[in-house]
């Protein structure tokens, strides 16, 4: 296990409309090793992946009507190279891309509104960024439980022992 002050990667993961990939939930799933691999590239390293389960979550602002979301969180430990902008930059526009590849397409949507898929930054490490397509930690990470319940699952166990 990676230790405990790695800084971490994580990423969000949304969808509440189908993609070629089928419903939203099959949508993530077959997100889930994609991600990893760009993962991999963008850090040109191996990376322990630590995966939340997929939520079935209210949609949260948006249309009144928007179907229900499916949502997960990608916590990534053991990266080698330090937290900085550009690189968040270049990971923001591999995400876009991937978002791209499952039918997203943003100059057609309103705000909050369904989404084939969303991928959104929550933090990496300390990085704090006021860049005009990024800001770091995401801003409304802390309100959303639908980012907060999964992103929880994936710390479990990390630097803590459970006393009851
Ligand atoms: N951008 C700035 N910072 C970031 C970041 N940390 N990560 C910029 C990703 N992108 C970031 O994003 C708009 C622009 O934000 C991007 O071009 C990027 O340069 P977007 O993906 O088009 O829009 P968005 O995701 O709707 O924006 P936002 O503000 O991240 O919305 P949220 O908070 O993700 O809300 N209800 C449920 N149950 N589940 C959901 O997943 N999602 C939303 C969207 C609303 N309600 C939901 C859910
Ligand atoms: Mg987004």
């Amino acid at each position: 296990m990676p230790p405990i002050d790695d800084p971490f990667v994580a990423v969000a993961l949304g969808a509440n409309q189908p993609s070629a990939a089928g419903s939203p939930r099959e949508t993530l799933v077959a997100v889930r090793p994609l991600l990893e691999d760009l993962l991999r590239v963008w850090s040109d390293q191996e990376l322990v992946c630590r995966w939340s389960s997929l939520h079935d979550t209210v949609p949260v602002g948006g249309p009144p009507d928007q179907p229900a979301y499916c949502n997960a969180v990608l916590l990534v430990a053991g990266l080698k190279a330090l937290p900085s902008e550009a690189a968040a930059l270049q990971l923001l526009d591999a995400l876009q891309g991937l978002e791209q590849q499952f039918g997203r397409d943003r100059s057609r949507e309103q705000r909050w509104g369904p989404r084939s898929l969303d991928l959104d930054l929550l933090f990496w490490g300390e990085l704090r960024l006021e860049h005009p397509r990024l800001l770091l930690p995401h801003p409304r990470l802390h309100l959303r439980t639908f980012v907060l319940a999964p992103l929880l699952e994936t710390m479990q166990g990390f630097g803590s022992t459970v006393i009851t």
